[in-house]
């Protein structure tokens, strides 16, 4: 495990890409439970999604200046639109105006600028017809304690089909675009939301995962209890740089957004500002962790000035102290 860590635990610093049907709202990747949206109201982001700006050599090459050594992909949010050609789905990137796979390109990319490639996976999915309707679901009853409500609204589902579902976009994902660095599963917090490794089978899943890409850094979250080879690393979400000193002797990324939300949000005022990014990458760094900083691009494809103006600074802070 070791051997297999050292490249990660070298590059400390990474880029993670939320980018799908919510960039369109542009008001958070969780629009859709926020705003408890069906997927009739949901699917005119489906059919506007045309990133004709997207541009994955000039996301590369900002976050090469950056000194961002990796770098993850949502290849599948929590909405449930997948950016790669899935042959279990009608409902990913080549079915929109973009007529295309996403992923490869990002993979390739990235891969060219030297940046080791991953991808997030979502667990949870809300779109899937058999992925069960809980507390964090769009569809949710209005009165979210309803018992009767959830057994009604559940009628048909089959969590069971879905993990099927979940297996086989992952072996997609760890077969068709060559030597994948890192998967990054998100999430179940178990039992937070009552679902955990027997619903997403993830013994299971890792194990497929190892044998498809031996060489492969995973998450902790998808609760994978007594397998202990299964995760690889710890994922302190948007922790405040001075906590992160009690993540000391472990193997450890925090994941921090420059604003609040993962996805693009356009009227979102919390930046960070260049001087808190920098903190954030010392201190994560000092105290033996990595950084993996996210960008939300725009639903055409490039990423927002704001962002443009963090990358860059940051850039010329690699650049002013590279020696
Ligand atoms: C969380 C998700 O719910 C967020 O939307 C985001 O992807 C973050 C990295 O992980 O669990």
């Amino acid at each position: 495990k070791q051997q297999r860590m050292k490249w990660w635990t070298d590059a400390r610093f990474g880029m993670f890409i939320h980018w799908g049907l919510y960039s369109l709202a542009a008001r958070h990747e969780w629009v859709k439970n926020h705003e408890r949206l069906s997927n009739e109201q949901y699917q005119k982001y489906f059919d506007e999604f045309d990133p004709d700006h997207f541009d994955p050599k000039a996301w590369a090459r900002k976050a090469k200046a950056a000194g961002m050594k990796y770098a993850v992909l949502t290849s599948k949010h929590h909405e449930g639109f997948c950016l790669f050609d899935s042959k279990y789905t009608d409902y990913k990137a080549p079915n929109t105006q973009a007529h295309r796979d996403l992923v490869r390109e990002f993979v390739d990319a990235f891969r060219a600028e030297g940046i080791k490639v991953g991808f997030y996976y979502s667990l949870i999915d809300w779109h899937h017809p058999d992925f069960p309707i809980d507390r964090v679901h769009p569809l949710r009853p209005k009165d979210e304690k309803d018992s009767a409500a959830y057994a009604r609204l559940n009628k048909g589902r089959d969590m069971a089909k879905y993990r099927e579902y979940l297996h086989n976009q992952v072996r997609e994902l760890m077969t068709n675009y060559g030597k994948i660095d890192i998967l990054w599963l998100d999430f179940s917090y178990p039992g937070q939301f009552g679902k955990g490794k027997d619903d997403w089978g993830s013994v299971e899943l890792l194990k497929m995962v190892r044998r498809l890409q031996p060489g492969i850094i995973v998450d902790n979250r998808a609760d994978l209890g007594e397998y202990a080879d299964g995760a690889d690393f710890e994922t302190p979400e948007q922790v405040k740089p001075e906590t992160l000193e009690k993540y000391r002797g472990k193997t450890w990324e925090t994941c921090q957004t420059f604003s609040g939300s993962w996805g693009y949000y356009r009227d979102e005022t919390s930046w960070k500002t260049h001087r808190q990014l920098l903190d954030l990458l010392i201190s994560s760094v000092s105290n033996g962790g990595n950084l993996i900083l996210n960008v939300g691009p725009t639903a055409r494809g490039e990423f927002d000035y704001r962002a443009d103006n963090a990358l860059d600074s940051l850039a010329y802070w690699m650049h002013a102290n590279n020696r």
